[in-house]
């Protein structure tokens, strides 16, 4: 566990040098901190005036013309052409394709103000501005300085505010954002979803005394038999907490009141690792999602917050949650609410996504294609669902170029950094349907290494396509050999021939490793009612689950260990074009764009119901 730990930490170090940000305040909800949501002004930007001057040339900091500056005229004579005002009004958090017509399809740079005072509780604290997630690229000034700039769209990110910029009123605050896609950036060009712009997730100032505990992590020790250690009723405990700064000598505790436990440890440089027993404790699973407060302190300092402790490993064949083998019943959700069009990023948002994961009997979520709100994993974490946590390393990506890789590694440690004391987090996935080649397993495997090193408790995965060879369906992909899990993605019946094709269909895996239907589906409009075999019918969706199942329950008798069809909902896609089905819209949902049920819900529904009945 140390050497993981020291690895962890290492990699982290490596990869903050070599960007802005400062390194991730975890569990900012769990700290004092200030709500910078709301009503916010804008301006459209797309030729970037207010970043590049007339010669495209980045504008010096003071300059009149940059839009980070506040353009206040303070007379009838000053030149002015931008400034922050009603009616450009837009709210935070939240895309900004879904708050304006004009903004559905826009691609570019948009220009984010507010004005915020210094909140009484930043008095002696030095105080963190935070972003939940801005996609794509954020550059940050506070009172025309830059603090930094971040790129990745689904990851939070936090800097430090200088104390001597921050004033006691009208702090003016400016984001430029610009969710453009390039060839060299993570997702690319080319994806299956929209792509929401703006600043989608929480902003935040965090007030943090000047040493304080910055990022932590506590779970059921990885290394022990769980089967053994629940018969004696006495866990390991393990973990590790990493200060802002140097601070030997000094002490972080650790307390879960309820198993009365309170436990100090010596901090070494900037680090301290934990290692203790504790009894009797409640395992966390979908069926008792047990979660215990605990208490982080450092000196006076302390933050805490709900974790869950449990065992996730694979044996042979077989996914093994807490000793016992369980069958992974999941859906696939995007982080959309499409009666809304928009981006899903509040609690309420989790609890309707993932109440309908529930009411599907699944106990276990694929959030596609890249890391959901820090609100999805917490709730998943309250309603018992585990989690698959993807990066968006989607298609086909620049596997060749080394600043790509760098960039897919950020996002994996900024994912795994946020959420790592989540018990509902399972897998790890590294990427989504990469094309196979030597390059790109180097590319993929790097990553799958990478995430074992930065958590050794979780399962690490990708989701693989299906050689389709002449006759046998191959699984054969040799990212396999990285992975803990075989995931794969199949659409037998809907890309290729019909279900009824699933009956015939002859497989050949070469793994001995736990095989999950990381996707599967077909399309489907709500209120189409015809013959099994007519496209896009309620009825061929239901079809094709049936047949699907079927084959994976024959074929797969010892290695079939879960599914999480495509997908909870329909979600807008630019690249679905029929103009009668889809509409720019993909259909796959097993609840349509207005929250329609249909039937294929209602057959997964039955499938599962069926599975825990037969598990009682
Ligand atoms: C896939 C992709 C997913 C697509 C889906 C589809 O294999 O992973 O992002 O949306 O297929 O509907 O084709």
């Amino acid at each position: 566990m140390k050497k993981l730990f020291i690895s962890a930490i290492a990699i982290l170090g490596v990869l903050l040098s070599a960007n802005a940000q400062d390194a991730l305040i975890v569990n900012t909800q769990g700290r004092e901190h200030v709500s910078l949501n709301g009503t916010w002004h804008y301006i459209v930007d797309p030729y970037d005036t207010g970043f590049y001057d007339y010669r495209f040339k980045e504008r010096p900091e003071k300059d009149a013309g940059a839009y980070w500056n506040n353009s206040e005229p303070k007379g009838p004579t000053q030149w002015t052409e931008h400034g922050y005002k009603a009616p450009y009004n837009i709210q935070v958090p939240g895309d900004w394709n879904s708050q304006d017509h004009q903004f559905l399809y826009y691609e570019g740079t948009v220009w984010y103000q507010r004005n915020f005072d210094r909140p009484s509780a930043a008095v002696g604290k030095d105080v963190y501005l935070y972003f939940g997630a801005v996609n794509y690229e954020a550059h940050v000034y506070l009172n025309g300085k830059k603090l930094g700039m971040h790129k990745g769209g689904f990851t939070a990110f936090n800097f430090k505010i200088p104390k001597e910029l921050l004033k006691d009123k009208d702090n003016f605050l400016v984001v430029r954002v610009d969710n453009r896609r390039h060839a060299d950036e993570i997702p690319t060009v080319n994806t299956d979803w929209w792509n929401y712009g703006g600043i989608t997730r929480d902003v935040e100032l965090v007030m943090v005394p000047e040493h304080f505990i910055q990022q932590y992590n506590l779970q059921l020790d990885p290394s022990q038999d769980i089967v053994a250690a629940k018969k004696k009723g006495k866990y390991k405990l393990s973990g590790w907490a990493k200060m802002n700064a140097p601070a030997a000598g000094a002490k972080v505790s650790v307390e879960i009141p309820e198993l009365k436990l309170k436990k100090e440890f010596a901090i070494q440089g900037d680090s301290v690792a934990f290692n203790f027993e504790a009894n009797k404790i409640g395992l966390w699973s979908p069926e008792s999602p047990k979660l215990y407060q605990v208490k982080f302190a450092l000196g006076n300092e302390s933050v805490s917050e709900k974790i869950g402790f449990r065992k996730i490993e694979v044996s042979g064949k077989k996914i093994i949650l807490n000793g016992s083998q369980v069958f992974l019943r999941g859906i696939s959700i995007h982080e959309e609410i499409p009666q809304q069009i928009r981006r899903a990023h509040s609690v309420k948002d989790a609890n309707q996504l993932l109440g309908w994961a529930k009411e599907l009997n699944c106990n276990m979520v694929r959030l596609a294609h890249y890391p959901h709100s820090e609100n999805m994993t917490r709730v998943a974490d309250s309603l018992g669902l585990m989690v698959w946590s993807e990066i968006p390393v989607y298609w086909t990506i620049e596997f060749g170029n080394p600043e790509v890789l760098v960039k897919a590694k950020k996002q994996l440690t900024e994912m795994v950094t946020r959420d790592r004391n989540r018990a509902s987090i399972i897998i790890w996935s590294v990427g989504n349907e990469t094309p196979v080649s030597p390059t790109r397993t180097t590319f993929m495997s790097t990553l799958a290494k990478m995430a074992k090193k930065l958590d050794g408790s979780r399962l690490v995965s990708a989701a693989l396509e299906v050689g389709y060879n002449e006759g046998v369906n191959h699984v054969d992909d040799p990212l396999g050999e990285y992975t803990d899990i075989v995931a794969l993605n199949e659409y037998l019946g809907w890309y290729r021939g019909t279900p009824a094709d699933c009956r015939t269909a002859k497989w050949s895996v070469a793994y001995d490793k736990p095989f999950f239907i990381s996707e599967t589906g077909a399309e489907g409009n709500f209120g189409f009612h015809a013959d099994k075999t007519a496209r896009f019918s309620e009825e061929y969706q239901e079809w094709f689950y049936q047949e699907q199942i079927k084959m994976f329950e024959n074929q797969f008798p010892d290695s079939y260990s879960g599914i999480s069809p495509w997908i909870l909902a329909d979600f807008r896609s630019p690249k679905r074009n029929n103009p009668t089905y889809q509409e720019g819209w993909n259909t796959k949902g097993l609840i349509s764009k207005d929250g329609q049920k249909k039937k294929a819900f209602y057959a997964m529904q039955a499938y599962y119901k069926k599975i825990v009945d037969k598990e009682k």
